[in-house]
């Protein structure tokens, strides 16, 4: 397929029950997007809408630069979990309202832990949302997720915010990221898919809450960080 051709392709949605020939047929698409044989494609996955490649290179170069300033007002900080510990996922936030944990427990909080107010969200990350969503109504929280090596995030279900006819769209920066995708209730089956620097994913209607995670990233697969790293961009209408 010719580079630019926008492919939209349905998955079976019990590929672990036939693993094999399911993640071939994924990992073949993710092969042929990086060799730009296929510069776009569209794959359903449990509801959810993993969009292959759908930010070109130098629009990824584009969202890090419109990110740096962002890093530097609001610097990534490692967030409690409420039994103990710290996320190995270092983590910051845009707009009014940044995610959150301590040790009482995860929330949107109107502040940077320094105590200053979350940098605006840079107007290319609105676009990509109104351009995605189709809505009017603006995300109030741009999360930023940072994997370094070793970093990943377990299966959870994004519920802190108060409507979930809203969805949440993930853009992947830099190195692969595994991601896994489960069901409505923690346990079951679950199926997993190479998410790539560029691909976009939106969770929205019936798989809104559906449990999902990152188990691990391949470190420095992308040059677009100079030190590596994988970068996790979640738009999120909280209120
Ligand atoms: O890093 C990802 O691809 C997913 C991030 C995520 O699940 C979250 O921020 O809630």
């Amino acid at each position: 397929m010719l580079p630019g051709v926008y492919r939209e392709q349905t998955l079976p949605l019990q590929a672990s029950e036939r693993p094999l020939k399911c993640v071939s047929v994924r990992f073949f698409a993710g092969k042929m997007v990086k060799m730009e044989l296929i510069r776009m494609s569209l794959l359903r996955l449990r509801g959810f809408e993993i969009h292959k490649g759908y930010l070109e290179p130098s629009q990824q170069r584009q969202l890090i630069d419109a990110l740096r300033p962002i890093l530097k007002a609001a610097p990534l900080f490692s967030p409690e979990v409420p039994g103990g510990g710290k996320m190995s996922v270092r983590m910051t936030s845009a707009g009014q309202f940044g995610w959150f944990s301590d040790a009482s427990g995860y929330r949107y909080a109107p502040e940077h832990p320094r105590g200053s107010a979350w940098p605006e969200i840079p107007g290319e990350i609105l676009t990509l949302w109104r351009d995605l969503t189709g809505l009017e109504r603006r995300p109030d929280c741009c999360l930023l997720n940072y994997y370094g090596e070793g970093a990943k995030m377990g299966l959870h279900q994004d519920k802190d915010e108060a409507d979930f006819s809203y969805p949440v769209v993930s853009i992947s920066l830099g190195d692969d990221g595994l991601f896994r995708i489960g069901g409505a209730q923690r346990g079951g089956k679950t199926e997993s898919i190479w998410l790539n620097s560029g691909d976009v994913v939106v969770m929205g209607g019936e798989a809104r809450l559906t449990y999902h995670g990152v188990d691990r990233i391949r470190y420095k697969s992308s040059r677009l960080l100079p030190k590596g790293g994988r970068i996790n961009l979640t738009l999120r209408v909280v209120t």
